[in-house]
């Protein structure tokens, strides 16, 4: 796992000179999910794959701006997926993006993903690491990452970051944002999963969702690429995440890049989305 990181951290540091200094314009290209490419998700999703190819221990990796699975080493022992520029929308107004890295064995679901890796570019770039028990936040500084300290939720935040439009929003779960707001709960959305994650984790807690919504009535976020590998960090860190009713890490993956109704959150808002959204469950 040790070179793993390694090749993470050094395609950070491409990836950080690239967002300084690339165009921020689009391709001409669309992912497999219908997102037009910025020139930067194409040459950031280059620089990763690039470094995992090098790879022994990595048998093959899957990137949310490719169609297919890349093979690296049949006789490898890990898999990874990644995004590798998450919300890079956010580039051309100076607000933070990131990636997203999650690691498998055996095959790519929720219940084999081993560890997980995200990077917040913000004023400055943090990378956090969770390796299945602790997460860990590190900083880049003068080139090398540093160790700054271990991530732990509180048992209830006061932080709100909710996805998607109210437009879409289904009634249950307008009522339960409202009662969050109500409830003094501060709004808190940039758009990019990474740093409003990233903010609710080190801020000690709160909630983020991506509902089920009238027009994407499996959300938005993928599996493979983003949710699971968060999910097992709130985990981890003390919280919870799941899809309005079960655990995320539960969820059935049936092609790479499906999606899911999503909510990580320190266990109080998350149990207060389990109440909600317990008598909306399709038996
Ligand atoms: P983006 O489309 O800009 O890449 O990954 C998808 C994502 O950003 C997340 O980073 C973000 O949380 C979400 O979409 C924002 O979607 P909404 O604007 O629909 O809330």
């Amino acid at each position: 796992m040790e070179n793993i990181i390694k090749a993470i951290q050094e395609a950070t540091i491409e990836i950080r000179h690239l967002i300084e200094t690339g165009d921020t314009g689009k391709s001409e290209n669309q992912n497999s999910t219908g997102d037009t490419q910025l020139k930067l998700d194409i040459a950031s999703d280059i620089i990763i794959e690039n470094h995992f190819k090098k790879l022994s221990n990595v048998k093959a990796i899957v990137s949310e701006e490719q169609e297919h699975i890349v093979p690296v080493n049949e006789n490898g022992e890990f898999l990874i997926a990644y995004d590798p520029l998450d919300g890079s929308s956010l580039v051309d107004v100076n607000l933070s993006v990131g990636s997203i890295y999650g690691i498998y064995k055996n095959e790519f679901s929720g219940k084999n993903i081993v560890a997980s890796v995200y990077v917040v570019f913000g004023p400055r770039v943090e990378l956090v690491y969770c390796d299945g028990k602790t997460v860990k936040m590190y900083r880049l500084q003068d080139g090398v990452f540093n160790y700054i300290q271990d991530i732990k939720l509180k048992e209830k935040g006061n932080l709100k970051a909710p996805g998607s439009t109210q437009q879409c929003w289904h009634d249950h779960h307008k009522v339960m944002v409202d009662g969050f707001f109500e409830d003094g709960y501060r709004l808190r959305y940039s758009g990019g999963m990474v740093p409003d994650l990233h903010q609710i984790l080190l801020k000690g807690g709160g909630l983020f969702s991506y509902p089920s919504t009238s027009d994407l009535p499996k959300g938005k976020l993928r599996q493979l690429f983003e949710v699971f590998p968060f999910a097992l960090t709130y985990k981890c860190a003390g919280g919870g995440a799941i899809d309005g009713h079960q655990d995320l890490l539960l969820v059935e993956t049936t092609h790479i890049h499906d999606t899911t109704p999503c909510f990580f959150g320190s266990n109080n808002e998350i149990n207060k989305v389990l109440e909600v959204y317990e008598p909306h469950a399709t038996k």
